[in-house]
């Protein structure tokens, strides 16, 4: 229900983006198409009227004089973004006509629908999978985001939920590791600061260099990236040495305490302050506040998995709180992602029961090699002939960038890329169609980093010629002969008949509350009724094909090097004579992934694309803060600039992403540094795991 403020109307809807926080919103409605400020709605317990600047001036993305507003067919080479208007039946009947012709010439395993989480709405990002599997075209391995570290808390937890984060209040130290809320998520800060406030709370946090939540952190600890298993072991075996670990605790509820207690005998602070490049003093007194401190919540992120040994230094960072139990205390314990909770029967989204027999999974990150019809990814079937993509910009995100373009140049593939701006990804398509943003259509969400499930309200009408993903799902089912009940239904419906599917109160709730509380009870959040393993314990030895079967894929990538328990598994792309540093590519704050690029205020805020170096390396390098720079990794080469920064290691270089391509010269945007091999044990972008050199442009 829209209520009004201050004579200006107010929608009630929820964040589209691909971000744990999930803000509950409340939008300025101007007039019938133009809205003002957003804001975070107050009445959210998670929310609590909190978001980020980027969301709160939303009106400049959508009201961007660049927005994609009706249909377009390319003129020009690929690549080159040279199109002409062309009507909707004409763009969904070429759309349509390639799609078939490919099916016909190659088998239906040749059309390749691709997306990812442009929104995170269920209906109109996961309804292109009912597409797919109602004809049998190739299915799509997510991989850019969540294998690494989903694989890694799995295997230890047996589950992918965690503690409350509103518990934070009850909070004595809140341990941010290998993420940085402070650009990411910022609602975490809201609840850390609260702890804060009100308890004295302490904040500790673990990254490669002196992000936003670092700088207002008590406990910094700032290691070289990729050596977290490093750290955490280092920390257990102060834990286990001082009588900290909860001996109870540990043979009621984990699988192997005693003989993972004597792997760690040689796993001291002096072992890890080597690889991690930080006194060992440092390691030692983290340890004992973690020791000393019974409610201690260990808030884990995504960022430091995005290495090749991701899934290893996840586990061991979630293997602490087991050391300690502190999942026994109210504000103790863990939370990387709450995906777990939400138990979605997705039938009719994703068409699962569309009775065609399923087709080969294609890896998301590979789909430069895909498109390049290396036959390893391939898996012995056609090349990829004909595709859709929705909801993701892969020439920019994906890691190598110069196989992705290549692939995306081919001139026998067909490419229709759904979107609202004409990203690098469209530039390359034959067919562009306009999307409506998530204030034009409805949909469902859920939280990532919390427990609500929200609903997501159409407030005003399409701009242009734009539609939905569900409305060019079905229009093209409807051309190719895809038959299921989802695509003749409107997206209030399935959102209807998904919630009764899953057993949550109806769309008339959703409606009245804007959203639904499913936190489950305190025993089962903290695993006080057992872990999620069929044993019910935490698992300090990992099952690792058991986890890749759990993320619905086999083992991939070097798994076998895996080490039997948490260590410093050394994967990684150490620094070389040839590339003497290791890069991470952390996100900027004012951009979301490749998103909001595109918005001048975000540009302005981030400058331009640089490189940061320690002080003492430019010198060695003979460099000056400021200067024009080259990196160049196994993979490419990209063009920025360098500035001076004391708050990271000496050898490691950080660039904060995602800038357009052709904010570098030559457009050769940061992922032409990264790597697309398969990290173990399931897949998964490396995106921060990068040996380069660099040098003066
Ligand atoms: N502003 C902004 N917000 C975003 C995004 C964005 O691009 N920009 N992306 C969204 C998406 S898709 C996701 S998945 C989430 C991710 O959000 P987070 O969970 O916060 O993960 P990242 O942002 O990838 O990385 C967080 C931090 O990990 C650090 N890091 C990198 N390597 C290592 C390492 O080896 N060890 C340690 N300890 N730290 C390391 C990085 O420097 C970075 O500061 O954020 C979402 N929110
Ligand atoms: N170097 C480096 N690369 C990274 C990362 C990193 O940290 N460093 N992070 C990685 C991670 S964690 C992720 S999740 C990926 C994310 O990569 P992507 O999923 O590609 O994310 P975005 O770049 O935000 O692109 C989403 C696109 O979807 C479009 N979109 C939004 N809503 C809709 C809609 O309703 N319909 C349609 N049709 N389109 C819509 C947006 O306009 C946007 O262009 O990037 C990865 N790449
Ligand atoms: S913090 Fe995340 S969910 Fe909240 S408004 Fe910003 S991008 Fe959206
Ligand atoms: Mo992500």
């Amino acid at each position: 229900m829209n209520q009004t403020r201050a004579n200006i109307t107010i929608g009630r809807t929820v964040c589209p983006h691909d971000c744990p926080s999930a803000c509950a919103l409340d939008v300025e409605l101007l007039d019938d198409d133009r809205i003002g400020r957003i804001r975070g709605a107050r009445d959210n317990s998670y929310t609590l009227g909190v978001i980020c600047e980027k969301v709160a001036r939303y009106a400049e993305r959508f009201h961007h004089p660049d927005r994609l507003l009706h249909p377009l067919k390319r003129r020009g080479p690929k690549g080159t973004g040279d199109f002409v208007r062309i009507s909707w039946e004409e763009a969904l009947d070429l759309t349509a006509t390639a799609f078939t012709t490919a099916e016909r010439d190659h088998g239906a395993e040749s059309v390749w629908p691709f997306y990812f989480a442009g929104t995170m709405g269920l209906v109109m990002r996961d309804g292109i999978e009912r597409l797919r599997n109602a004809k049998g075209y190739s299915g799509m391995y997510a991989t850019y985001c969540t294998p690494l570290s989903w694989a890694g808390y799995y295997a230890g937890v047996g589950r992918l939920t965690g503690v409350d984060p509103r518990e934070m209040r009850h909070s004595d130290l809140i341990v941010v590791w290998g993420g940085n809320p402070v650009n990411t998520q910022v609602n975490v800060m809201t609840h850390v600061g609260i702890a804060r406030k009100t308890r004295g709370a302490k904040l500790a946090c673990v990254d490669v260099y002196d992000t936003g939540t670092m700088k207002q952190a008590d406990i910094k600890l700032l290691i070289r990236p990729g050596t977290d298993g490093a750290l955490a072991c280092a920390v257990m075996h102060v834990l286990f040495r001082d009588g900290y670990a909860d001996r109870e605790y540990l043979h009621r509820y984990t699988d192997c305490p005693d003989a993972f207690e004597r792997h760690l005998d040689d796993k001291t602070p002096q072992w890890a302050s080597r690889i991690c490049d930080i006194p060992a003093t440092e390691i030692e007194a983290f340890a004992a506040l973690i020791g000393a401190t019974p409610r201690s919540f260990f808030r884990i992120g995504y960022g430091f998995t995005r290495s090749r040994n991701g899934a290893v230094n996840i586990h061991a960072v979630s293997s602490i709180p087991a050391v300690t139990g502190a999942w026994r205390h109210q504000g103790g314990g863990a939370l990387h992602t709450n995906s777990g909770l939400y138990k979605w029967d997705k039938t009719l989204i994703e068409g699962r029961d569309a009775g065609v027999a399923p087709a080969r999974m294609l890896d998301q990150s590979r789909i430069g090699a895909v498109l390049l019809g290396d036959p390893h990814d391939l898996q012995g079937g056609p090349p990829v002939k004909a595709m859709l993509i929705q909801n993701t910009n892969p020439a920019s995100v994906a890691p190598d960038q110069t196989s992705v373009k290549r692939g995306l140049a081919r001139d026998d593939l067909f490419v229709c890329v759904h979107e609202q701006f004409m990203t690098e990804t469209a530039r390359y398509a034959d067919v562009v169609l306009p999307a409506t943003m998530f204030l034009e259509h409805d949909d469902v969400y859920q939280g990532g980093g919390h427990q609500h499930i929200l609903l997501g309200r159409r407030l005003v009408p399409p701009a242009g010629e734009c539609r939905s993903n569900h409305e060019v799902i079905s229009a093209i089912a409807d051309r190719v002969g895809a038959t299921h009940r989802g695509f003749a239904m409107t997206p209030r419906d399935i959102i209807e008949a998904t919630l009764a599917a899953s057993h949550r109160p109806g769309l008339d709730r959703l409606e009245v509350d804007g959203w639904l509380d499913v936190q489950t009870d305190f025993a089962t959040a903290h695993n006080l009724d057992g872990f999620g393993h069929p044993d019910g314990k935490y698992h300090f030895k990992p099952d690792w094909q058991q986890t890749a079967a759990y993320l619905g894929t086999r083992t991939l990538g070097p798994w076998e090097a895996l080490p039997p328990f948490p260590d410093h598994c050394s994967l990684i792309e150490d620094a070389t004579d040839e590339y003497p540093f290791r890069l991470a590519t952390s996100p900027a704050r004012t951009f979301l992934n490749s998103t909001f690029n595109e918005t001048a205020t975000s540009k302005t805020r981030e400058g331009r694309p640089t490189v940061m170096v320690h002080p003492a390396d430019l010198t060695a390098l003979g460099l000056t803060s400021g200067d024009k720079v080259k990196l160049g990794s196994a993979r490419g080469e990209v063009t920025l600039h360098c500035r001076a920064n004391e708050g990271q290691r000496r050898g490691v270089l950080i660039a904060e992403s995602i800038w357009p391509n052709d904010a570098h010269e030559d457009g050769c945007g940061i992922n032409t540094l990264t790597g697309a091999d398969q990290s173990a044990p399931a897949g998964g972008g490396s995106f921060h795991d990068n040996r380069v050199w660099i040098r003066k442009a």
